[in-house]
């Protein structure tokens, strides 16, 4: 077994309560093993992550402009907080975030409650420069760092009766205004994936950015980044992972099924009911920046397309 549940561990191998205080030295060493395995000092190039000249991993791009960090700080969706880009920044600072626990469970082998901690001791970090577009028709080139979402299955083993993953959002009201108030949207916040697309080595679990930790709006301390799909399916603040046989009951599907389908693979052709998808704006950009032309699965069509294969796309997202 190579993620130990609580009770499997003798006492002396259980994560100190010090060290949640300390996960973001726990990150920024492990990136600094990183950082040295290159021989690359991790100095801040011009608009370039601390991370810019080091090798990306075979699935990022040289070709991507990074937005601006500030960018991606301040204008965030995190409806927990608010509907308002630029309010969940400061709203999302009440969030408790330490300790930090995740329960797999559902089709899996080796279901258990592991910290944070425990987690990331068994994957190796890695950045991963990523577009996110948005379903709102806006996008930003963001570079993550985080780890293979396959890679953390594969230690609770799949059964064969694993189709699907479901992801679950932290509920912590008293952080979390809209979790009392708003009714629209049903708390906690809730995505879900093929298990073939969990399992796809684009998707990630990120836990820092800009090769820092995540910042508390932008998903602290653990979110699910899936590249070629629309922004809502990567769910922030993950408390739970269940593996199931049916297809879970995800937060924006449920509230409008014909805006946000249960895939949400970005595709230019099919439009929104009340705007168009075909491009996209650049945050971080002029006045004078074209809008960009979105690409079928946001790009990334080369890598995940055969996974769609019998799905008629012109008139599915
Ligand atoms: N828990 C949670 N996750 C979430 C959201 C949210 O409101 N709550 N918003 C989603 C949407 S619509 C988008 S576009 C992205 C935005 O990520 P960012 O704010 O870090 O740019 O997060 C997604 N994950
Ligand atoms: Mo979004």
């Amino acid at each position: 077994m190579i993620i130990k549940t609580k009770k499997d561990i003798p006492s002396s191998e259980i994560t100190d309560p010090l060290v949640f205080k300390n996960r973001r030295q726990v990150i920024k060493g492990m990136l600094a093993t990183l950082i040295a395995g290159t021989g690359i000092s991790p100095t801040l190039a011009n608009n370039k992550s601390v991370w810019g000249d080091l090798p990306k991993g075979n699935f990022s791009s040289d070709s991507l402009t990074l937005t601006p960090a500030e960018l991606i700080k301040n204008y965030t969706n995190y409806y927990e907080f608010s509907f308002n880009k630029e309010d969940s920044t400061s709203l999302a600072q009440n969030l408790i975030t330490d300790p930090w626990s995740v329960e797999i469970s559902g089709e899996v082998e080796k279901p258990g409650t592991y910290y944070l901690e425990d987690i990331l001791r068994q994957q190796s970090l890695q950045e991963y420069i990523y577009r996110l577009r948005c379903v709102e028709a806006w996008s930003m080139v963001v570079p993550w760092v985080g780890f293979s979402l396959g890679s953390l299955l594969k230690m609770v083993k799949p059964l064969s009766t694993a189709h699907f993953v479901k992801f679950t959002a932290v509920y912590q009201p008293k952080a979390m205004p809209n979790q009392l108030s708003n009714t629209m949207l049903e708390w906690p916040y809730i995505e879900g994936l093929r298990i073939d697309e969990a399992m796809h080595p684009l998707t990630i679990l990120a836990v820092g950015m800009y090769g820092d930790t995540l910042p508390k709006q932008n998903g602290a301390p653990l979110r699910l980044v899936v590249p070629w799909k629309y922004g809502f399916k990567s769910i922030k603040a993950i408390v739970k992972i269940e593996l199931l046989k049916r297809p879970p009951v995800t937060t924006w599907n449920k509230f409008a099924p014909n805006d946000y389908g249960f895939y949400g693979n970005v595709n230019p052709t099919v439009a929104h009911p009340r705007w168009s998808q075909n491009t996209e704006r650049q945050l971080g950009g002029s006045f004078f920046t074209p809008r960009r032309q979105t690409e079928l699965f946001n790009g990334y069509g080369e890598q995940v397309a055969s996974m769609y294969n019998d799905m008629d796309l012109r008139h599915f997202f």
